[in-house]
């Protein structure tokens, strides 16, 4: 029966792009690219919702780079929902929700919530908002540290009066005021003194420093988090909109699933929930992307078992090689103009431009990320190299209770499993070698995909989409694509072997 089989599938190794006739500098090359069916970012690279790679610290620092982070959704609902909120606070331009601290707090406290958000200094407001002074870490070096505990904050502030800003205030004029007063941090304030806003000469910088970063209207950093559709998941949702999320990712290891799609279709309809992007996923075939079409997903995303540390495809049996899928997703998903997310099995940067060709139009990455600075995590050292623990969710570290509670079991449909021994895992538990700041990382993964867009002679990103050809390879050339022959001596930054 020929309708049994399906043509033959085809993932990253089995093709190579040809070079296409090239007329543009390097310079000119622009990988922006859509997100979603309303935002764009400028780098088409996606950070994992994974427990070992996506906290707000990636978050924050794929958000700068140009591309996304998306939350995992291991932890409870507040706990995402703060982590939301740490992305969203955290500034490139001006900070139109501080945190702030009360006069009483004491110094101890203070330090506590400067850790917690990495920020240096305060706005002192009372109970109804009003300016009250600044504390920063200058102030505290005057107290020791032993007496922390019993000083308060309005005891070591520098009180009002202070050199503050109106609300609305331009990026020009609140420039000339930090200079002119010598001042890292402006408070924005309204004519009855209520806080409004507070803008620091470091974040000033720090938007220049990213010339590249994802902004949401406001100019705070664009944040995604994981959902299911599962027991509390649309609470999980609701909440998740509160705290600011810009985009929800539903989605499961499958995703062409009756209550799955539902949850879609409910978020997009909701007048809680309908103005945030919502990604749904994952699915591997044209029908399975048609179905997310169907109920208004605002992007795919395709992948089912290409992941470095699923075993989904040896468990199950099941899966779609990702270059073929990637492809089929995009039949059903291009001519509805919803964009597609490349999720799993990417080794090296060369991939990025392959996934697009196949009909992506943004990747999400695993485990090239899971070794960088920004991940969840401890370094090891293993025999004097050093490494981050990276593990699948649907591995039995992350389903098990072992150490805490597990919420992302139903990602892996063992929600109703009662204890760990009926665990049916589909991932593993792993480590890879230490990367070093997110920056470095990106910059490699960019850098090679600029090359990829320079050689098949594509400016952007349609370009690329449109421009871009195969050719099928063989295992033999696939042995000439590597290194060969040759003992490697040095580590190259952007080369981990087959
Ligand atoms: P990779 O980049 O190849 O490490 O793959 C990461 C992707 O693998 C994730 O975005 C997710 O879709 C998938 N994943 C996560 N956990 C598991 C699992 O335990 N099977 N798979």
């Amino acid at each position: 029966l020929p309708e049994k089989f399906a043509a033959l599938g085809l993932t990253y190794d089995d093709v190579l792009l040809l070079p296409g006739h090239s007329d543009l500098a390097p310079d000119e090359i622009d990988t922006t690219t859509r997100l979603t069916r309303e935002l764009s970012i400028k780098v088409p690279l996606i950070s994992a919702a994974m427990d070992t790679v996506t906290e707000s610290r990636m978050a924050i620092a794929m958000a700068r780079q140009g591309g996304l982070g998306v939350l995992h959704r291991n932890l409870s609902i507040e706990d995402q929902a703060y982590q939301v909120d740490l992305v969203k606070r955290t500034q490139t331009g001006i900070i139109s929700n501080p945190v702030t601290i009360g006069p009483d707090a004491t110094l101890e406290q203070l330090d506590q919530l400067a850790g917690e958000y990495r920020i240096s200094g305060f706005p002192v407001v009372d109970t109804d908002n009003r300016l009250l002074g600044v504390i920063t870490n200058r102030d505290l070096r005057f107290t020791p540290v032993a007496e922390w505990a019993t000083t308060k904050v309005d005891e070591v502030m520098t009180p009002m009066p202070l050199v503050t800003g109106p609300i609305g205030i331009s990026r020009e004029d609140a420039t000339l005021l930090l200079r002119q007063h010598k001042r890292e941090r402006l408070p924005l304030i309204d004519e009855q003194g209520h806080l409004g806003g507070l803008i620091t000469v470091k974040d000033f910088v720090k938007s220049e420093q990213f010339p590249k970063a994802s902004n949401d209207a406001d100019g705070r950093l664009l944040v995604g988090a994981a959902i299911g559709y599962f027991g509390d998941a649309w609470q999980r949702a609701t909440t998740l909109v509160e705290a600011g999320v810009d985009v929800l990712v539903a989605d499961t290891a499958h995703g062409y699933v009756r209550m799955l799609l539902e949850m879609v279709e409910r978020l997009k309809k909701d007048p809680a929930t309908r103005h945030v992007q919502v990604i749904g996923g994952n699915v591997a075939t044209r029908a399975g992307a048609q179905a997310f079409v169907d109920v208004g997903a605002d992007a795919i995303k395709v992948g089912v078992g290409p992941g470095s540390i699923c075993t989904t495809r040896v468990v199950t049996g099941v899966g779609a090689p990702q270059i073929t899928a990637v492809y089929e997703a995009s039949l059903a998903a291009k001519p509805a103009g919803v964009p597609v997310i490349a999720d799993g099995g990417m080794k090296h940067s060369g991939e990025i431009a392959k996934a697009l060709v196949a009909g992506a139009d943004s990747v999400m990455l695993g485990s090239l990320l899971a070794g960088c600075d920004e991940s969840p995590g401890e370094l090891v050292f293993v025999n004097g190299k050093q490494y981050k623990s990276y593990r699948g969710m649907g591995s039995l570290g992350a389903m098990s209770s072992r150490g805490k509670k597990s919420y992302s079991k139903d990602r892996y449909f063992q929600a109703e499993v009662a204890s760990d021994d009926k665990i049916v895992p589909e991932g593993i538990e792993g480590q890879v070698a230490y990367r070093g700041p997110l920056a470095a990382v990106a910059h490699q993964l960019i850098g090679g995909l600029n090359q990829s867009m320079f050689y098949v002679g594509a400016r952007t990103v349609p370009e690329l989409q449109e421009n871009g050809r195969f050719v099928r390879i063989t295992s033999a050339s696939l042995t000439e694509s590597h290194p060969h022959g040759v003992q490697m001596t040095v580590e190259a930054p952007n080369y981990t072997g087959r």
